[in-house]
Protein backbone atom coordinates (compact mmCIF):
# COMPACT_ATOMS: atom_id res chain seq x y z
CA UNK A 1 0.00 0.00 0.00
CA UNK A 2 1.22 3.51 -0.58
CA UNK A 3 1.43 6.35 1.28
CA UNK A 4 0.71 9.86 0.48
CA UNK A 5 3.73 12.16 1.23
CA UNK A 6 1.61 15.17 0.11
CA UNK A 7 -0.65 14.76 2.65
CA UNK A 8 2.17 15.10 5.78
CA UNK A 9 1.44 18.65 7.04
CA UNK A 10 4.06 21.32 6.92
CA UNK A 11 3.93 21.62 10.66
CA UNK A 12 4.87 17.86 11.38
CA UNK A 13 7.98 18.00 9.01
CA UNK A 14 8.98 21.48 10.62
CA UNK A 15 9.07 20.03 14.04
CA UNK A 16 10.76 16.83 12.98
CA UNK A 17 13.36 18.46 11.31
CA UNK A 18 14.20 20.98 14.12
CA UNK A 19 13.73 17.80 17.41
CA UNK A 20 16.84 17.70 18.98
CA UNK A 21 15.75 14.44 20.35
CA UNK A 22 13.22 11.84 18.39
CA UNK A 23 12.20 9.20 20.33
CA UNK A 24 10.25 5.62 18.83
CA UNK A 25 8.11 3.01 20.26
CA UNK A 26 7.82 0.13 18.49
CA UNK A 27 5.53 -2.46 18.94
CA UNK A 28 4.97 -6.06 16.86
CA UNK A 29 3.23 -4.02 13.92
CA UNK A 30 6.60 -2.52 12.66
CA UNK A 31 8.00 -6.39 12.07
CA UNK A 32 4.87 -7.35 10.39
CA UNK A 33 6.26 -6.98 7.66
CA UNK A 34 9.73 -8.99 7.78
CA UNK A 35 7.18 -11.72 7.90
CA UNK A 36 6.93 -12.19 11.69
CA UNK A 37 3.41 -12.28 13.30
CA UNK A 38 2.06 -9.65 15.40
CA UNK A 39 1.04 -10.52 19.04
CA UNK A 40 -2.63 -10.46 18.73
CA UNK A 41 -2.91 -11.73 15.07
CA UNK A 42 -4.60 -15.22 15.03
CA UNK A 43 -1.80 -17.51 14.93
CA UNK A 44 -1.30 -20.02 11.80
CA UNK A 45 -0.39 -23.73 11.66
CA UNK A 46 0.45 -25.61 14.62
CA UNK A 47 0.02 -22.72 16.89
CA UNK A 48 -3.71 -21.44 15.67
CA UNK A 49 -5.11 -23.01 18.66
CA UNK A 50 -3.40 -20.90 21.33
CA UNK A 51 -3.57 -17.36 22.32
CA UNK A 52 0.04 -15.69 23.31
CA UNK A 53 -1.53 -13.98 25.88
CA UNK A 54 -2.22 -17.25 27.70
CA UNK A 55 1.37 -18.57 26.14
CA UNK A 56 3.53 -15.46 27.39
CA UNK A 57 2.77 -16.05 31.21
CA UNK A 58 5.12 -17.64 34.20
CA UNK A 59 1.83 -19.31 34.77
CA UNK A 60 1.28 -21.34 31.30
CA UNK A 61 5.48 -21.68 32.06
CA UNK A 62 4.85 -23.45 35.05
CA UNK A 63 1.80 -25.31 33.85
CA UNK A 64 3.48 -26.45 30.63
CA UNK A 65 7.10 -25.79 30.23
CA UNK A 66 7.74 -27.52 27.12
CA UNK A 67 4.72 -26.67 25.22
CA UNK A 68 5.75 -22.02 26.06
CA UNK A 69 9.77 -23.84 25.39
CA UNK A 70 8.70 -25.14 22.00
CA UNK A 71 6.49 -21.59 20.91
CA UNK A 72 9.60 -20.04 21.81
CA UNK A 73 12.12 -22.15 19.75
CA UNK A 74 9.38 -21.91 16.79
CA UNK A 75 9.49 -18.07 17.13
CA UNK A 76 13.19 -17.68 17.44
CA UNK A 77 13.46 -20.18 14.14
CA UNK A 78 11.19 -17.70 12.59
CA UNK A 79 12.64 -14.89 13.54
CA UNK A 80 16.38 -16.07 12.31
CA UNK A 81 15.07 -16.31 8.82
CA UNK A 82 13.88 -13.09 8.30
CA UNK A 83 15.15 -9.52 8.24
CA UNK A 84 14.65 -5.77 8.95
CA UNK A 85 12.22 -4.08 6.36
CA UNK A 86 11.78 -0.66 5.10
CA UNK A 87 10.20 0.82 8.33
CA UNK A 88 13.18 -0.42 10.31
CA UNK A 89 15.77 0.91 8.09
CA UNK A 90 13.82 4.42 7.64
CA UNK A 91 14.55 4.64 11.36
CA UNK A 92 17.95 3.57 11.60
CA UNK A 93 18.17 6.35 8.42
CA UNK A 94 16.56 8.47 10.57
CA UNK A 95 19.02 8.50 13.48
CA UNK A 96 21.51 10.05 11.19
CA UNK A 97 19.23 12.76 10.37
CA UNK A 98 18.60 14.23 13.71
CA UNK A 99 21.09 15.21 16.66
CA UNK A 100 19.70 11.49 18.46
CA UNK A 101 17.23 8.92 18.17
CA UNK A 102 16.20 6.69 20.43
CA UNK A 103 14.09 3.30 19.64
CA UNK A 104 12.35 1.64 22.67
CA UNK A 105 11.01 -1.31 21.29
CA UNK A 106 8.52 -3.82 23.04
CA UNK A 107 9.79 -6.52 20.66
CA UNK A 108 12.40 -9.32 21.26
CA UNK A 109 13.66 -9.95 17.64
CA UNK A 110 16.56 -7.35 17.46
CA UNK A 111 15.26 -5.86 13.78
CA UNK A 112 16.10 -2.68 14.47
CA UNK A 113 19.29 -2.96 15.56
CA UNK A 114 20.19 -5.43 12.46
CA UNK A 115 18.95 -2.09 10.17
CA UNK A 116 21.39 -0.40 11.89
CA UNK A 117 19.83 1.23 14.76
CA UNK A 118 22.48 1.93 17.72
CA UNK A 119 20.53 3.93 20.43
CA UNK A 120 17.74 0.69 21.03
CA UNK A 121 16.15 0.16 24.83
CA UNK A 122 14.66 -3.38 24.84
CA UNK A 123 11.84 -3.29 27.06
CA UNK A 124 11.07 -7.04 27.09
CA UNK A 125 13.79 -8.50 26.69
CA UNK A 126 15.31 -10.52 23.30
CA UNK A 127 14.51 -13.98 22.43
CA UNK A 128 18.40 -14.59 21.79
CA UNK A 129 19.27 -14.94 25.79
CA UNK A 130 18.47 -17.53 27.24
CA UNK A 131 18.29 -17.51 30.82
CA UNK A 132 17.87 -19.69 34.15
CA UNK A 133 14.13 -19.66 35.88
CA UNK A 134 15.71 -20.22 39.29
CA UNK A 135 18.60 -17.71 39.11
CA UNK A 136 17.71 -15.44 36.55
CA UNK A 137 21.12 -15.06 35.39
CA UNK A 138 21.65 -15.46 31.67
CA UNK A 139 23.02 -18.86 30.35
CA UNK A 140 25.01 -19.16 26.96
CA UNK A 141 25.56 -22.62 26.72
CA UNK A 142 24.14 -26.06 28.19
CA UNK A 143 23.84 -29.95 27.26
CA UNK A 144 21.46 -30.70 24.74
CA UNK A 145 19.69 -33.99 26.22
CA UNK A 146 16.70 -33.94 24.26
CA UNK A 147 14.81 -32.77 27.51
CA UNK A 148 12.78 -29.52 26.69
CA UNK A 149 13.05 -26.85 28.82
CA UNK A 150 17.04 -28.07 28.76
CA UNK A 151 18.31 -28.04 32.29
CA UNK A 152 20.66 -24.77 33.73
CA UNK A 153 24.11 -26.00 34.23
CA UNK A 154 24.86 -24.52 37.44
CA UNK A 155 21.60 -25.11 38.95
CA UNK A 156 19.45 -27.80 37.15
CA UNK A 157 16.72 -25.72 37.02
CA UNK A 158 14.84 -25.14 33.75
CA UNK A 159 16.19 -22.65 31.39
CA UNK A 160 13.70 -19.93 29.67
CA UNK A 161 14.06 -17.53 27.13
CA UNK A 162 15.21 -14.14 28.45
CA UNK A 163 11.91 -11.70 27.47
CA UNK A 164 9.41 -10.35 30.00
CA UNK A 165 6.01 -11.83 30.66
CA UNK A 166 2.85 -10.66 32.42
CA UNK A 167 2.94 -9.97 35.74
CA UNK A 168 6.77 -9.92 35.68
CA UNK A 169 8.75 -6.35 35.76
CA UNK A 170 10.33 -4.66 32.90
CA UNK A 171 14.10 -4.45 33.53
CA UNK A 172 14.77 -1.55 35.88
CA UNK A 173 17.47 0.37 33.81
CA UNK A 174 15.64 -0.60 30.68
CA UNK A 175 12.17 1.32 31.98
CA UNK A 176 14.19 4.35 33.57
CA UNK A 177 16.23 5.12 30.62
CA UNK A 178 13.06 4.72 28.14
CA UNK A 179 10.86 7.10 30.76
CA UNK A 180 13.90 9.37 31.15
CA UNK A 181 13.92 9.48 26.98
CA UNK A 182 10.14 10.31 26.51
CA UNK A 183 10.38 12.72 28.89
CA UNK A 184 13.29 14.68 26.31
CA UNK A 185 11.22 13.85 23.35
CA UNK A 186 10.38 16.63 20.89
CA UNK A 187 8.91 14.14 18.79
CA UNK A 188 7.35 10.84 20.11
CA UNK A 189 6.54 8.10 17.24
CA UNK A 190 4.80 5.21 17.98
CA UNK A 191 4.54 2.59 15.05
CA UNK A 192 2.81 -0.55 15.31
CA UNK A 193 1.86 -0.99 18.63
CA UNK A 194 -1.59 -1.63 19.80
CA UNK A 195 -0.74 0.34 22.62
CA UNK A 196 -2.69 -1.78 25.65
CA UNK A 197 -0.06 -3.32 27.26
CA UNK A 198 1.76 -1.49 30.43
CA UNK A 199 4.35 0.36 31.57
CA UNK A 200 4.72 0.90 27.61
CA UNK A 201 1.76 2.16 26.81
CA UNK A 202 2.40 5.40 29.29
CA UNK A 203 5.16 6.08 27.63
CA UNK A 204 3.63 8.67 25.34
CA UNK A 205 1.73 10.11 27.98
CA UNK A 206 5.48 11.03 29.26
CA UNK A 207 5.94 12.45 26.27
CA UNK A 208 2.96 14.65 26.45
CA UNK A 209 3.34 15.65 29.74
CA UNK A 210 6.70 17.18 29.11
CA UNK A 211 5.49 19.31 25.70
CA UNK A 212 6.16 16.48 23.16
CA UNK A 213 4.62 16.09 20.02
CA UNK A 214 3.24 12.88 19.81
CA UNK A 215 2.98 11.37 16.26
CA UNK A 216 1.16 7.35 15.81
CA UNK A 217 2.12 5.49 12.97
CA UNK A 218 -0.91 2.14 12.38
CA UNK A 219 -2.88 1.19 9.88
CA UNK A 220 -5.67 1.13 12.82
CA UNK A 221 -6.79 3.14 15.35
CA UNK A 222 -5.64 2.56 19.44
CA UNK A 223 -6.22 3.64 22.44
CA UNK A 224 -3.46 5.62 22.11
CA UNK A 225 -4.56 7.57 19.09
CA UNK A 226 -6.87 10.43 21.31
CA UNK A 227 -3.31 11.77 22.82
CA UNK A 228 -2.10 11.96 19.07
CA UNK A 229 -0.92 15.31 17.48
CA UNK A 230 -0.51 13.42 13.93
CA UNK A 231 -1.95 9.89 13.61
CA UNK A 232 -0.91 8.20 10.04
CA UNK A 233 -2.73 5.45 8.84
CA UNK A 234 -0.86 3.09 7.03
CA UNK A 235 1.75 0.28 7.52
CA UNK A 236 5.18 1.98 8.97
CA UNK A 237 7.01 -0.36 6.24
CA UNK A 238 5.50 2.34 3.91
CA UNK A 239 4.76 5.49 6.28
CA UNK A 240 7.95 5.63 7.81
CA UNK A 241 9.71 5.86 4.57
CA UNK A 242 7.49 8.59 3.11
CA UNK A 243 8.18 10.57 6.16
CA UNK A 244 12.01 10.56 6.06
CA UNK A 245 11.64 11.43 2.62
CA UNK A 246 9.19 14.19 2.70
CA UNK A 247 10.86 15.68 5.93
CA UNK A 248 14.94 14.99 4.21
CA UNK A 249 14.46 14.36 0.47
CA UNK A 250 16.33 10.67 1.52
CA UNK A 251 15.08 8.28 -0.88
CA UNK A 252 14.76 4.60 -0.54
C1 LIG B 1 1.01 -2.42 12.07
C2 LIG B 1 1.27 -3.12 10.94
C3 LIG B 1 2.14 -2.52 10.05
C4 LIG B 1 -0.06 -4.30 12.06
N1 LIG B 1 2.66 -1.34 10.33
N2 LIG B 1 1.54 -1.24 12.34
C5 LIG B 1 -1.73 -0.82 34.12
C6 LIG B 1 -3.02 -0.94 33.69
C7 LIG B 1 -3.52 -2.17 33.30
C8 LIG B 1 -2.73 -3.32 33.35
C9 LIG B 1 -1.44 -3.20 33.78
C10 LIG B 1 -0.97 -1.96 34.15
N3 LIG B 1 0.35 -2.14 34.51
C11 LIG B 1 0.68 -3.43 34.37
C12 LIG B 1 -0.39 -4.11 33.93
C13 LIG B 1 -0.43 -5.58 33.67
C14 LIG B 1 0.19 -5.97 32.33
C15 LIG B 1 -0.63 -5.33 31.22
O1 LIG B 1 -0.27 -4.32 30.65
N4 LIG B 1 -1.72 -5.97 30.85
C16 LIG B 1 -2.58 -5.46 29.79
C17 LIG B 1 -2.87 -6.59 28.81
C18 LIG B 1 -3.82 -4.86 30.41
N5 LIG B 1 1.59 -5.58 32.24
C19 LIG B 1 2.53 -6.37 32.73
O2 LIG B 1 2.27 -7.42 33.29
C20 LIG B 1 3.97 -5.90 32.61
N6 LIG B 1 4.62 -6.02 33.86
C21 LIG B 1 4.39 -5.15 34.86
O3 LIG B 1 3.74 -4.14 34.74
O4 LIG B 1 5.01 -5.53 36.03
C22 LIG B 1 4.74 -4.80 37.22
C23 LIG B 1 5.65 -5.40 38.27
C24 LIG B 1 6.48 -4.56 38.96
C25 LIG B 1 7.33 -5.12 39.94
C26 LIG B 1 7.34 -6.49 40.15
C27 LIG B 1 6.53 -7.32 39.42
C28 LIG B 1 5.67 -6.77 38.46
C29 LIG B 1 4.75 -6.82 31.69
C30 LIG B 1 4.26 -6.78 30.28
C31 LIG B 1 5.05 -7.80 29.46
C32 LIG B 1 4.46 -7.98 28.06
N7 LIG B 1 5.10 -9.09 27.46
C33 LIG B 1 4.77 -9.44 26.09
C34 LIG B 1 5.49 -10.75 25.74
C35 LIG B 1 6.98 -10.47 25.49
C36 LIG B 1 7.69 -11.68 25.04
C37 LIG B 1 7.14 -12.23 23.73
O5 LIG B 1 7.16 -11.57 22.68
O6 LIG B 1 6.68 -13.38 23.78
O7 LIG B 1 5.16 -8.38 25.21
S1 LIG B 1 3.02 -9.55 25.80
C38 LIG B 1 3.04 -8.82 24.21
O8 LIG B 1 2.37 -7.53 24.18
C39 LIG B 1 4.51 -8.53 23.92
C40 LIG B 1 4.43 -7.23 23.19
O9 LIG B 1 5.68 -6.58 23.27
C41 LIG B 1 3.33 -6.51 23.91
C42 LIG B 1 2.69 -5.41 23.14
O10 LIG B 1 2.14 -5.86 21.97
P1 LIG B 1 2.32 -4.98 20.64
O11 LIG B 1 3.76 -4.91 20.32
O12 LIG B 1 1.59 -3.71 20.80
O13 LIG B 1 1.65 -5.92 19.54
P2 LIG B 1 0.12 -6.16 19.17
O14 LIG B 1 0.06 -7.43 18.44
O15 LIG B 1 -0.74 -6.01 20.34
O16 LIG B 1 -0.24 -4.93 18.20
C43 LIG B 1 0.28 -4.82 16.90
C44 LIG B 1 -0.11 -3.49 16.34
O17 LIG B 1 0.52 -3.35 15.09
C45 LIG B 1 -1.63 -3.34 16.07
O18 LIG B 1 -2.06 -2.08 16.58
C46 LIG B 1 -1.74 -3.35 14.55
O19 LIG B 1 -2.78 -2.50 14.05
C47 LIG B 1 -0.39 -2.81 14.16
N8 LIG B 1 0.10 -3.21 12.85
N9 LIG B 1 0.51 -4.32 10.99
C48 LIG B 1 2.30 -0.73 11.51
N10 LIG B 1 2.42 -3.15 8.89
Amino acid sequence: MSFDMMSLPDEFIRRLREAKHVVVLSGAGISAESGVPTFRDAQTGLWAKYDPQELATPEAFQRNPQLVWDWYTWRRNLISGVGPNHGHRALAQMERLVPRLTVITQNIDGLHQQAGSTDVIELHGNLSRTKCLNEDRIVEQWEETGERPPRCPHCGGYLRPDVVWFGEALPPLALHRAMAASRTADVFFTVGTSGIVYPAASLPMEAVEAGGMVVEVNPEDTPLTHWMTYTFRGPSGAVLPAIVSAAWSETF
